[in-house]
C-alpha cells in the first residue's frame, strides 16, 4: 500500500474519538469566529494611515482575492481529504512526509503565534476597559520583561480560561463562540449604521496617497484580517457532516468577512482624515471623536469579544494539528490521547495552552505579529499547489467540493500569497528559517524514527 492510501486510512479512522457534533451553520461561526479580530479593530488604522491611505479598502479586496484562491482550494483538499490535521494532512497525501513535517510545523507557529498576539492585544483592550472602571492593573503586571514590565497578567489569564473551555468539550467551545461571534456582528452593525450618517467624501482625496505599492504593502499587513478560516479544516473530525460542511464552512465565512471588511474599511476613512487612524483602537476612537460617546464604548466592549473568539479558535486549530501530527508518530505520542469524558485531546490543549500563556505574559506582541502572516502565506501556497499535484496524480479521488477553472484558480493562489509573501520584511524571513530549521532538527531526531505511516517498511525514504 502506498503513502497516500494509508494516509487516507488513517485520517477516516476512528483513532482518538473526536466527538462529532458540529453542524455546518458551528463551522460559519467558528470561521468568523476566527476571522474577524484584532485586522479589522486595529490593524486597518495603521494600514490605512502607513501604507494604503484610504485605498485601504483596495488593499482590502486584494488581500480577500488571495485569500479566496486559497479557501477554495482549502474547501476542495478538506471535503476530499479531511483529517484534523488540515493543511499538514493534505500536503501529507499530495507531497509526503517531509513537506506535510515542514507545513505542520508552519501551521503550530501560525495558530501559536496568531493566539499569542491576538491575547496581547486583547490585555491591551481589557486593561483600558477596567481602569474605565477604577480597576487599575499595576503597570508591572501589564506587560513582560522585555518592555519593562513583570508578567502580562491579562493576556495569561484569557488563555488559560479559553484553553479551560476549549478542554471542556467541542459543543461547549461552539456554544460559547456562536455567543461571542454575535456580539461582534451586532458592534459591527452599529459601527456602519452610525458611520453611515457621518460619511463624508471629502476625505477620500487623495484616495491613494502612497501610490499602488502602498496598497500593495498595506494588503501584505491586513493579510492578517483574514486569517482564520483555515482553522475551520481543522474541525474535520468533530464536523457532521464534514465533506459537505466543511466547503460552506470555509467559503462562507470567508464571504461574509470580506463584504464586512471592505464595508467598515471603506467607511472608516470616509468618516476621518486617514492620517490619524494609528492608534490603538481606531475603529472605536473615530466614533469617540465624533462624539458618539456610546457606540463608541460599544464598539470597544465587540473588539474585546472579537479577539476573544479568534484566540479560542486559534488555540482550537493549534490542538487539532498537534493531535494529528503525534497521532502519526511525527509528535510525541502521548499526546495523542483524547480524553474519554470530554472527547478532547486534554494532554496537547494543557501543553500547548501553558506555552501560549507563557509566551504571551512574557513577549511584546509586534515580534509575534510579523510571525502569522508568514506562516499562514506558505501553508497557503502548499495547499493550492497540493490541488494541482493531487488532481495529477489521484484524479480519481472523490471530491464532494471541485474548484471551478483548477489549474488556473489553485495556481492563482500560489502567485498572490507568493507575491504578498515577498511583500513582508526581511527580519521576518530571516525568523521564519530559524524557526523551520529548529522544526526540521525535531524531524531528522524523532518524527523521522517514529512516523507510524512511513513505519512497517511501508516507503523508506
Ligand atoms: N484574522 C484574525 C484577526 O484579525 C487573526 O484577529
Amino acid at each position: 500500500m502506498d503513502l497516500f492510501s494509508k494516509k487516507m486510512i488513517v485520517s477516516e479512522s476512528e483513532h482518538g474519538k473526536l466527538r462529532r457534533c458540529l453542524s455546518s451553520f458551528d463551522l460559519i461561526l467558528f470561521g468568523i469566529g476566527a476571522i474577524i479580530g484584532a485586522g479589522i479593530f486595529v490593524l486597518t488604522g495603521i494600514a490605512a494611515a502607513t501604507h494604503a491611505g484610504p485605498a485601504v479598502v483596495l488593499s482590502y479586496v486584494l488581500a480577500g482575492i488571495a485569500c479566496s484562491f486559497a479557501a477554495l482550494s482549502y474547501a476542495e483538499l478538506a471535503s476530499s481529504i479531511g483529517g484534523s490535521g488540515s493543511a499538514y494532512n493534505y500536503a501529507y497525501a499530495s507531497f509526503g512526509e517531509l513537506i506535510a513535517w515542514i507545513i505542520g510545523w508552519d501551521l503550530i507557529l501560525e495558530y501559536a503565534a496568531g493566539a499569542c498576539t491576538v491575547a496581547i492585544g486583547w490585555s491591551g483592550y481589557m486593561n483600558n476597559a477596567l481602569s474605565v472602571l477604577g480597576l487599575h492593573i499595576p503597570d508591572a503586571f501589564q506587560k513582560g520583561p522585555l518592555e519593562g514590565g513583570i508578567l502580562n497578567v491579562s493576556a495569561m489569564s484569557i488563555v488559560a480560561l479559553l484553553t479551560l473551555i476549549l478542554i471542556l468539550g467541542v459543543k461547549q467551545s461552539a456554544r460559547f463562540n456562536a455567543v461571542i461571534v454575535s456580539i461582534k456582528l451586532a458592534v459591527i452593525v452599529i459601527f456602519i449604521a452610525v458611520a453611515a450618517t457621518e460619511v463624508n467624501f471629502k476625505y477620500w482625496h487623495p484616495f491613494m496617497p502612497f501610490g499602488w505599492s502602498g496598497v500593495v504593502s498595506g494588503a501584505a499587513l491586513v493579510f492578517f484580517a483574514y486569517i482564520g478560516f483555515d482553522a475551520v479544516s481543522t474541525a474535520a473530525e468533530e464536523a457532521k457532516d464534514p465533506q459537505r460542511g466543511l466547503s460552506i464552512g470555509i467559503i462562507g465565512s470567508l464571504f461574509v468577512c470580506t463584504l464586512i471588511y471592505i464595508v467598515v474599511s471603506g467607511l472608516l476613512t470616509a468618516i476621518a482624515d486617514y492620517s490619524t487612524l494609528n492608534v490603538k483602537s481606531p475603529v472605536a476612537q473615530t466614533l469617540l471623536n465624533l462624539g458618539h460617546t456610546f457606540s463608541g464604548g460599544l464598539v470597544s466592549f465587540g473588539a474585546i469579544a472579537g479577539l476573544t473568539s479568534v484566540i479560542l479558535l486559534f488555540i482550537y486549530g493549534l490542538s487539532r494539528v498537534f493531535f494529528a501530527m503525534s497521532r502519526d508518530g511525527l509528535l510525541f505520542e502521548f499526546f495523542s490521547e483524547i480524553n474519554p469524558i470530554t472527547q478532547t485531546p486534554v494532554r496537547i490543549l494543557v501543553f500547548g495552552g501553558s506555552i501560549i500563556a507563557l509566551a504571551a505574559g512574557l513577549t511584546p506582541i509586534g515580534l509575534m505579529a510579523e510571525m502569522v502572516n508568514i506562516g499562514t502565506l506558505s501553508a497557503f501556497i502548499i495547499v493550492c499547489a497540493g490541488v494541482i499535484v493531487l488532481r495529477k496524480t489521484h484524479p480519481e479521488l472523490i471530491r464532494p467540493f471541485k474548484i471551478p477553472f483548477s489549474p488556473y484558480i489553485p495556481f492563482f493562489g500560489i502567485l498572490s500569497c507568493g507575491y504578498l509573501m515577498i511583500s513582508l520584511p526581511l527580519a521576518t524571513w530571516l525568523r521564519f528559517i530559524v524557526w523551520m530549521t529548529i522544526g526540521l532538527v525535531i524531524y531528522f531526531s524523532y518524527g523521522y524514527y517514529h512516523s507510524k505511516l512511513r513505519g512497517a517498511g511501508l516507503t523508506k525514504r
